[in-house]
């Protein structure tokens, strides 16, 4: 974080065909980073948006008998109402078809021509239209198949414009070595710091064989290579978004799945040493959403639609589930039997439940108004105050997981002192009704906590916890979730339930 600025993105999707729950995962881990620093009063900045030029749609237009702009327009749409059906915070909604886009990236191309790094030759190799790249014979899957999609590659030839990448080498070196978490995790890291060891192979930039895309400013035969016209979208929406978001560059976070790391890794910022912009600081990669143990592909068509569920379960239990099943950085898969487990045995069970027995109790005991704290539980104080630093430090580590888990932690540490004080036994014995006050204090003050920190994960559920807890309930900061934040005499509201059961159908 800069000057109390946050900028960060998610890859911007192609459209090539509907958005599926791998891009519902992306936009909404992103989304909730995104909440998550708000919550700390940082002035943030989130950008998504669609990946329109190139081969690949202008195939898949033509398969849909559409112009590409046709296509793209319908497809765009879709990805746009996605980040709205997920509830996505998103400042701007870019498209590598707006002109002011495809200007600001002429303009760069002609930065780094006139810096000498892009020349003229010529190039022969297997390209995988999907990925929209090309891969060394060695990476292919056996039978010429591509090693992420796993369908053809084509033996493509032509005279093309190309960036000086392996001129980039050292510097690039030199990059990981002053920023140990340039690239987050590890992991991905060393695999990226690899690719650049291994040797580098200048990029060829321009396509002379198709006309749906950015044209090449000093020589308008050739449309720039898709991926560089899509990378330069981090950069090119800071100079036309509106509110003159300039001030946010360079992007604190890009949030990517680890199939486009190498791009982001490794190209992205040797064009932009090349332009002369400042780099990133840091991006992270996560895992696939898988399926049946494959990874969701628009290309291959082994999909989950993401609608269903939350037509049935409601969008929040969605964003739960994903941030708690798939553990962030790794592969997950995605199940409706472990969706349906967690929604009734953690979310109504565990943390619902909670809230519902904690504001009856109230109701029934203290006249629905919250008792004074009456200093005897200062070990939970303590474990409150600490599950705020560790979701602190989670996000700082971009794991977004390990905060849910976190916060989860205290949800059934909040179910144990249920059972093991029995409120409703106090309430019958005069002398221990400053225990009871006690109980009742510390769970409304550790549901509080709790409520505010999933805030970024389950917006609207956590929103009526809090209302129902008497607190502020949109965007509450993160200061809210203290213990010794005044809480004493609020009016406790009864709520119906946070997550009603759902009858699976058989
Ligand atoms: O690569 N699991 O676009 P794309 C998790 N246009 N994440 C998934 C996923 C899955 N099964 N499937 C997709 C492109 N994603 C380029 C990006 S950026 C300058 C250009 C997510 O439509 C994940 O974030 O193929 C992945 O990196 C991205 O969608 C790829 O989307």
């Amino acid at each position: 974080m800069s000057d109390g600025h946050f900028y960060l993105t998610t890859p911007i999707y192609y459209v090539n065909a509907a958005p599926h729950v791998g891009h519902a995962y992306t936009t909404i881990m992103s989304d909730i980073i995104a909440r998550h620093h708000r919550q700390r009063a940082e002035d943030v900045f989130f950008l998504t948006g669609t990946d329109e030029h190139g081969a690949k749609i202008a195939q898949s237009a033509a398969a849909a008998g559409r112009s590409p702009r046709e296509h793209a327009d319908a497809l765009s749409a879709q990805f746009r109402e996605l980040a709205r059906t997920v509830d996505a915070t998103n400042d701007f909604f870019i498209r590598t078809t707006d002109e002011h886009h495809v200007a600001e990236v002429q303009r760069q191309l002609t930065v780094m021509h006139d810096n000498g790094d892009i020349y003229k030759g010529s190039y022969g190799g297997w390209y995988c239209t999907a990925c929209e790249a090309f891969y060394p014979e060695g990476d292919l899957r056996d039978g010429n198949l591509c090693p992420v999609h796993g369908t053809p590659v084509q033996w493509m030839e032509e005279e093309n414009h190309f960036f000086r990448l392996s001129a980039f080498r050292d510097r690039l070196l030199a990059l990981y070595d002053e920023r140990p978490d340039f690239v987050l995790p590890a992991s991905r890291y060393n695999e990226a710091r690899r690719m650049i060891e291994l040797g580098l192979e200048d990029l060829s930039i321009s396509r002379s064989q198709i006309s749906w895309g950015v044209p090449i400013p000093w020589d308008p035969e050739q449309v720039v290579y898709v991926w560089v016209d899509a990378l330069f979208n981090y950069w090119t929406a800071l100079t036309y978004a509106p509110g003159a978001p300039e001030r946010f560059w360079p992007p604190d976070l890009h949030v990517l799945g680890k199939d486009i790391l190498k791009f982001h890794a490794v190209i992205w910022p040797a064009l932009l040493m090349s332009a002369g912009i400042e780099l990133p600081r840091r991006m992270t990669i996560h895992g696939y959403v898988l399926k049946g143990g494959e990874k969701m592909s628009k290309t291959t068509g082994n999909i989950v639609d993401p609608f269903p569920f939350i037509d049935r379960y409601g969008l929040d239990p969605l964003r739960y589930y994903l941030t708690r099943e798939i553990r962030f950085g790794e592969d997950g898969t995605f199940s409706a039997e472990g969706f349906d487990a967690r929604y009734h045995a953690e979310l109504a069970n565990e943390y619902g439940n909670l809230l519902n027995r904690t504001v009856t109790m109230i109701g029934r005991y203290r006249e629905g108004v919250v008792p004074p704290d009456r200093g005897r539980d200062a070990e939970l104080a303590a474990e409150i105050d600490d599950t705020v630093a560790k979701v602190v430090t989670a996000f700082d580590a971009v794991d977004p997981t390990r905060a849910a888990d976190e916060i989860w932690v205290l949800v059934r540490r909040l179910n144990r002192l249920v059972e093991e004080r029995a409120p409703w036994k106090l309430a019958k014995d005069d002398a221990a009704a400053e225990d009871l006050d006690q109980v009742l204090f510390s769970l409304a003050a550790g549901l509080r906590a709790v409520s505010v920190l999933l805030w970024p994960i389950m917006p609207e559920r956590c929103g009526a916890a809090l209302a129902a807890l008497g607190q502020h309930a949109d965007g509450p900061p993160l200061a809210a979730a203290a213990f010794a934040q005044p809480l004493a005499g609020t009016a406790v509201a009864p709520c119906p339930p946070l997550f009603p059961r759902i009858e699976v159908e058989p």
